[in-house]
């Protein structure tokens, strides 16, 4: 199945997930508009990500089970319950019959576009759909830039997963090309999704290092789309060239998952930050060491990719 797929594990809670990631990404637009929106947002990305790691299927029978552990709270409890019982959620529904919140979901599947420009599109610009977003393009094409108007003339073929056997064959086709260009200078991976093993990979993510110069870390990216040939959708590419030097070290970022990042550079923070606190001797002021992880830690959730390095 699709969100299978997208996490490269099996996640056996689909059946509730599709309805709370429709729920985050309708928080994620209206931010402040509703009370509380913001924790809401949070509380609800930490339930999904416990039902993604369950190693089973909640059902009615085992849901109580859920009850025990940390993050999880009556609301969320009843939530689950309805979507078991009646196959929806009335919470997200009256969501979505706000006004603007269907167009903005569907902007936000522009690939390029975020919350903040779906949003402008649909208050600022007036715009109600997909195909009068592409109507004012072509009169206005400055409302767009030029990777979003890119995923809107391709927004059909962009929701399609790409099925591993392409993945594999826009590999090849690539590094033929390399080849052809520059004979025995790079080495390449296909990482992301592909790498961790995914079903159906959102996009091709191709990372390369030239074989012999070692000392120059400059690094450089391209967001891109191909195909096959006939027959094949348009695929999105993306694909970075690092040092041979940091080259171990990029494949292990572009890996992922974006999760996993964070998560290894919040780890990473920490434990540089109990060594530090050793050897300067803070003399145990427990107070002042949370501080600083909770500080360190914002931080860490904070950074972009091409400040991993
Ligand atoms: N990445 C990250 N943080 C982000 C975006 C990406 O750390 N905000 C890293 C981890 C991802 C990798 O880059 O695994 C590739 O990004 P993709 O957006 O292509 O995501 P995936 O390949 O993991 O999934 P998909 O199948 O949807 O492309
Ligand atoms: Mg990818
Ligand atoms: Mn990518």
């Amino acid at each position: 199945c699709r969100e299978a797929s997208r996490a490269g594990l099996l996640n056996h809670n689909v059946h509730l997930t599709v309805f709370l990631d429709e729920l985050i990404a309708i928080y994620d637009m209206l931010g402040s508009d509703i009370a509380g929106g913001r924790y809401r947002r949070a509380q609800y990305h930490r339930f999904v990500q416990i039902l993604r790691g369950l190693p089973f299927a909640i059902n009615k029978d085992n849901l109580r089970s859920l009850k025990k552990k940390r993050g999880i709270g009556s609301s969320m409890l009843k939530d689950i319950g309805e979507i078991l019982e009646y196959g929806r959620l009335s919470r997200l529904e009256a969501l979505k019959r706000r006004e603007g919140v269907e167009a903005c979901l569907s902007f936000q599947k522009v690939w390029g576009v975020g919350p903040a420009t779906a949003r402008a599109l649909f208050t600022h610009d007036k715009i109600q759909s997909i195909s009068e977003l592409r109507a004012r393009v072509r009169s206005h094409p400055g409302i767009l830039n030029e990777n979003q108007r890119v995923g809107l003339r391709y927004y059909e073929e962009f929701q399609e997963r790409i099925p591993r056997s392409e993945v594999r064959k826009i590999e090849e086709r690539v590094r033929e090309g390399t080849e052809a260009l520059y004979p025995g200078m790079f080495i390449l991976t296909t990482c992301g999704s592909y790498r961790r093993g995914a079903s159906h990979c959102g996009d091709v993510d191709i990372l390369f290092a030239p074989i012999s110069d070692a000392t120059d870390d400059k690094s450089d990216s391209y967001f891109g789309v191909c195909r096959l040939g006939d027959g094949y959708l348009h695929r999105r590419l993306d694909l970075k060239v690092y040092s041979r030097q940091q080259y171990p070290f990029a494949v292990l970022y572009f890996t992922g998952s974006d999760h996993f990042n964070r998560s290894m550079r919040c780890w990473a923070i920490k434990h540089k930050g109990e060594a530090l606190e050793k050897e300067h001797d803070y003399g145990g002021d427990s107070d002042r060491e949370e501080t600083w992880d909770r500080a360190n830690k914002k931080e860490a959730w904070a950074l972009s990719p091409s400040e991993m390095e």
